[in-house]
């Protein structure tokens, strides 16, 4: 679609500051002085994992996408455009004209000015939305053992059961054990388990055991070109869409509104809940809401918006639904708790430069970013604590933990930790703070 002229507003280019809303989790989001050039993709294939594929911001532009938000710096009221309707949800860009900023936009926006500047102004929008998508108040989340970044793909039940171990024997507070990425034996094959892996009831079954809640990673919309589902139901595929490239695959998308794949859909989270798993990581979930041919008639938002339906019912409505790489303001209403950054590394900065990519970098800036978001629409996650004595910097990236308000998240080989990277972690590991940050 075309961009057209939304408003022009006045300002100081000396002070006036954009904050632009990244798409998804893992896109960089902040505020901007008007002579920064904010974070863009440094591949092609990097736009479509970690920013918005279908609109690639122009140089010299400012975009947010559904959200974009400015202090003119001249002592007047903070703007906030944004989108009127969830479902649709525009990319919006401010571009300076000598002392006028251009604001455009490729769809309907909405243009609201607030006094008291930029946090209370995006506070407010996101209460007004929380307000319209009939949000409650956002239930405590307990802390979490993850096993990505101590076992990566290669976790197996074995290794679950050690940590449970070492969870007990240190005595860490993580009411949730969350099996990440690794137990499947194809992107899409989530019920057919890599050989090595172990049994996933049984996985479930020892967490549940010890009295903590059993969770479970999975990219719902993904279908890896290796996977047995690419194989067998080329039909259940979005026609065209390019989800990236991961795991040395090529990334095709789940095309939710084809019956028999969105059965399928439900039948996969109706066994993982049969097993005992209860909370889900639903990552790379942007591919939902690419564009591409469907079988039904949805735009890929309203397509996106009806998969997390399809997981919601067959979840149950206990279950804890946990976005990761997802779109944000599509995702209002449908998870429980919400990725809002990058993942962490062992790195303070990202190997490619790029900060949608692993870094403490990258993780603190979008998490920092978006603090406003906790307990309004969601619990956020700013991503798990290392605190093991490899990490770059752990103290800082421990300190920013210990200053997020959100999900509390542990994810080393806890064995391998030091004195203070065990103290550190049994500091941290406490419930998620019931209130927006002040
Ligand atoms: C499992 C991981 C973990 C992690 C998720 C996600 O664009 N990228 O290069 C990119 C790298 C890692 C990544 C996502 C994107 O990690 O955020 O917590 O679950 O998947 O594979």
């Amino acid at each position: 679609m075309r961009f057209s002229e939304v408003a022009e507003v006045d300002h100081d280019p000396g002070r006036a500051r954009i904050f632009e809303q990244g798409w998804q989790s893992w896109s960089p989001t902040s505020a901007y002085r008007i002579g920064e050039r904010p974070p863009r993709p440094a591949t092609d294939t990097i736009q479509i994992l970690c920013y918005r594929p279908e609109t690639p911001v122009p140089d010299g532009s400012f975009q947010g996408e559904g959200l974009l938000a400015l202090d003119p710096g001249d002592g007047g009221p903070a703007h906030v455009f944004s989108t009127p309707d969830p479902d649709a949800i525009p990319s919006i860009r401010a571009r300076p004209e000598g002392n006028r900023l251009l604001v455009t936009a490729d769809g309907p926006v909405c243009h609201t000015t607030h006094d008291g500047g930029l946090d209370a102004a995006l506070a407010a929008w996101a209460d007004t939305l929380a307000a319209q998508a009939g949000i409650g108040p956002i239930p405590v989340a307990d802390p979490m053992w993850c096993s990505w970044y101590g076992y990566w793909d290669k976790v197996t039940e074995a290794d679950i059961a050690t940590e449970l171990g070492h969870l007990d024997r240190y005595g860490l507070d993580a009411g949730m054990v969350l099996l990440d990425d690794g137990y499947e034996a194809g992107i899409g094959d989530w019920l057919d388990i890599r050989p090595g892996f172990g049994n996933l009831a049984a996985t479930a079954r020892r967490i549940t055991d010890t009295g903590r809640r059993a969770g479970i990673w999975l990219a719902p919309y993904l279908v890896g070109s290796g996977s047995r589902l690419f194989r067998e139901h080329p039909d259940w595929l979005v026609g065209g869409a390019d989800a990236g490239r991961m795991w040395d695959q090529d990334l095709a998308v789940l095309d939710v509104t084809h019956p028999a794949a969105a059965e399928y859909l439900g039948q996969v989270f109706r066994e993982l809940t049969g097993h005992g798993f209860s909370h889900f990581k639903l990552d790379f979930i942007y591919a939902g809401a690419l564009a591409g041919r469907r079988h039904g008639d949805a735009d890929p938002v309203t397509a996106y918006r009806r998969g997390l339906e399809i997981i919601r019912e067959a979840a149950g409505p206990d279950a804890t639904l946990h976005g990761c790489g997802a779109p944000l303001i599509p995702s209002l209403g449908h998870v429980d708790i919400m990725r809002v950054g990058p993942d962490t590394s062992t790195a303070v900065e990202p190997r490619s430069g790029d900060i949608s990519q692993p870094s403490q970098h990258g993780a603190r800036l979008s998490s920092r970013a978006r603090e406003f978001l906790h307990g309004r629409w969601w619990v956020n996650d700013p991503d798990c604590l290392i605190a093991a004595p490899g990490v770059e910097a752990r103290e800082d990236w421990a300190g920013f933990i210990a200053s997020s308000p959100g999900l509390r998240g542990s994810s080393d080989r806890l064995g391998d930790l030091d004195a203070w990277g065990l103290a550190t972690t049994k500091r941290l590991l406490r419930p998620s703070s019931g209130v927006p940050p002040q």
